[in-house]
């Protein structure tokens, strides 16, 4: 496990308190009103390409990979509060490797199973790679925040079962097949504006909406240039902050416009390439992947 020895944007203790829970909260990242125009912003584009030709539902370039496609998601993932908390746990050199829309509607059943993040995704069971989730509206356990188990982060990558149900919001529904109490559930409650921070072996989920509001979060995943796709196929990252001296990535450009033909190109390849990776072995189907 790495110890704190980098801590720009963090301070020593937040540095200490990161690696021994496997998550930090909550952190400033865009102050109310930034917040507030960001998901207007956000609101806008939801009712301008909802129903405006695109090749793949709306929603599947909101759940995977919005930042290909999507100027304003590329734009959040490089906020400077961000970028510098993330700095304190991963050093200078980060790279995006996804950026997500985690979004729950008012009033709605889905769900996030517990899991962790990395059981899919070819990287290992690396501490250099973090989760940043940005919170657009407010997170409590009335809108679905999540909730993560203190010190879980300290396992290996543990089995997973596939539920593949309609409610959940991962890809595979997966859960870790291990039993957590109530009790062991930290509800990360975040305001607009607000973020954590949390490891890619941390155990996390989240219940329903049951509020009025909509639950939304901004989801970026960022990690070091020294990682590797351990599956050796071809994997994609976005630069953020510092230098790739290592080049295990493929580098995608940030996009200029909503929903680009060239975007909308590189996503397309992203996504299958993807989709190997990500749905190898599993028995049902992703409605985000193909
Ligand atoms: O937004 C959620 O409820 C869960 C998000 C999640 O699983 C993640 O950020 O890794």
């Amino acid at each position: 496990m790495e110890t704190a020895t980098q801590h720009r944007g963090l301070d020593r203790e937040a540095v200490e308190s990161y690696w021994k829970d496997g998550y930090l909260f909550p952190l400033s990242g865009l102050s109310e009103k930034e917040a507030r125009a960001a998901r207007m912003e956000l609101e806008a584009l939801e009712r301008e390409w909802l129903d405006n030709g695109l090749p793949l539902p709306l929603n599947t370039y909101k759940r995977v990979n919005a930042h290909v496609v999507i100027p304003m998601v590329a734009r959040l993932s490089r906020t400077p509060a961000i970028l510098d908390a993330v700095e304190g746990i991963l050093g200078p050199d980060i790279l995006i490797y996804a950026a997500e829309l985690f979004i729950k509607e008012a009033r709605t059943k889905q769900i996030v199973t517990m899991h962790q993040d990395l059981t899919y995704w070819g990287l290992g069971a690396i501490d250099g790679m973090v989760t940043a989730w940005l919170a657009l509206s407010p997170a409590s356990p009335e809108s679905g925040c999540m909730d993560f188990v203190k010190g879980s982060h300290k396992n290996p990558i543990l089995p997973h079962e596939d539920t593949f149900d309609a409610n959940n919001l991962l890809s595979r529904g997966q859960e870790v097949k291990v039993d957590v109490a109530p009790e062991d559930r930290v509800p990360i409650v975040l305001q607009p504006g607000e973020f954590s921070l949390h490891h890619g072996l941390t155990i996390h989920g989240s219940g329903p909406n049951v509020s009025d509001d909509r639950r939304i979060g901004v989801v970026v995943r960022y990690i070091r240039p020294d990682m590797k796709q351990e599956t050796g196929m071809r994997d994609f990252v976005m630069a953020a902050r510092g230098e790739d001296r290592f080049r295990n990535f493929e580098h995608l450009p940030a996009p200029e416009s909503n929903f680009s033909v060239e975007s909308l190109a590189i996503y397309d390849e992203i996504r299958a390439e993807q989709t190997k990776i990500l749905m190898r072995d599993a028995k049902g189907s992703s409605s985000v992947y193909g």
